[in-house]
């Protein structure tokens, strides 16, 4: 019997989904994963009853609910603590550049969209994607040499990878020009098998579900 339950949307369109299904995953929660079909035009009706602010990921575990991915990932540290950085300046950092992930890169998220089902290779090169890739691949670079990798905090996904996550599959989808050690970054987190889990699940996803796109992204593929 589950603990609970976690409330998705399509894992081909929902970066904020991925973030919070991470979590769960490495912090090793036992709930039922819940996944909702995007309604276009949004909101989705279904997710608007269900989540208490209207979006997804939405978790309930043992009597607790928690929504906001970045609010998902915090109470899944709490459980399995090793998903923030011991070391205390190490920590100071991962927290800035996740929080950093969820205030900002506006740029990058409207202009490459996140869609693990297509190849955009060459797509959305604004001058504000461009901008926000160019800021992401220095926090990366920074955490990487205070780590010495492969994810941002040493062996094991840490919050700050999981809050990027999305940003790897962008990089993939519109294959954005990268460092050598950026695309190194981006081939370990799409390695990780929860990663290559989640890609996986997306693939199955029902044809007729195709281009219900994530209201939060303003094109459609
Ligand atoms: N700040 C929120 C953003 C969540 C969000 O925008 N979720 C989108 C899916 S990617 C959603 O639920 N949209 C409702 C809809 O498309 O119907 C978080 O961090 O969880």
């Amino acid at each position: 019997m589950s603990e609970g339950k976690l409330l998705i949307g399509q894992r081909r369109y929902s970066s904020w989904s991925l973030r919070g299904w991470l979590a769960v995953r490495a912090a090793g929660l036992d709930v039922a994963i819940e996944v909702v079909r995007f309604v276009r035009p949004g909101p989705t009706p279904e997710i608007a009853n269900r989540s208490p602010n209207g979006l997804v990921p939405y978790l309930e575990h043992r009597g607790a609910r928690v929504w906001e991915s970045l609010a998902v990932c915090e109470y899944c540290a709490e459980l399995e603590p090793s998903l923030w950085p011991s070391d205390r300046v190490a920590r100071a950092y991962a927290r800035s550049i996740a929080a950093e992930m969820l205030a900002g890169y506006r740029g990058l998220r409207q202009n490459m969209w996140m869609n693990l089902g297509r190849d955009f290779s060459g797509l959305g090169r604004t001058p504000e994607a461009l901008a926000d890739i160019a800021r992401i691949e220095a926090a990366w670079a920074g955490a990487r040499q205070l780590s010495g990798g492969p994810y941002l905090f040493g062996a094991a996904l840490t919050v700050a990878d999981i809050m990027y996550a999305p940003v790897v599959t962008r990089f993939l989808t519109w294959r954005p020009e990268i460092s050598a050690a950026s695309r190194a970054y981006v081939d370990a987190v799409r390695a990780h098998p929860l990663v290559a889990e989640w890609y996986a699940a997306a693939a199955r996803e029902p044809a007729d579900w195709l281009a219900n796109q994530c209201a939060t992204a303003p094109g459609s593929p």
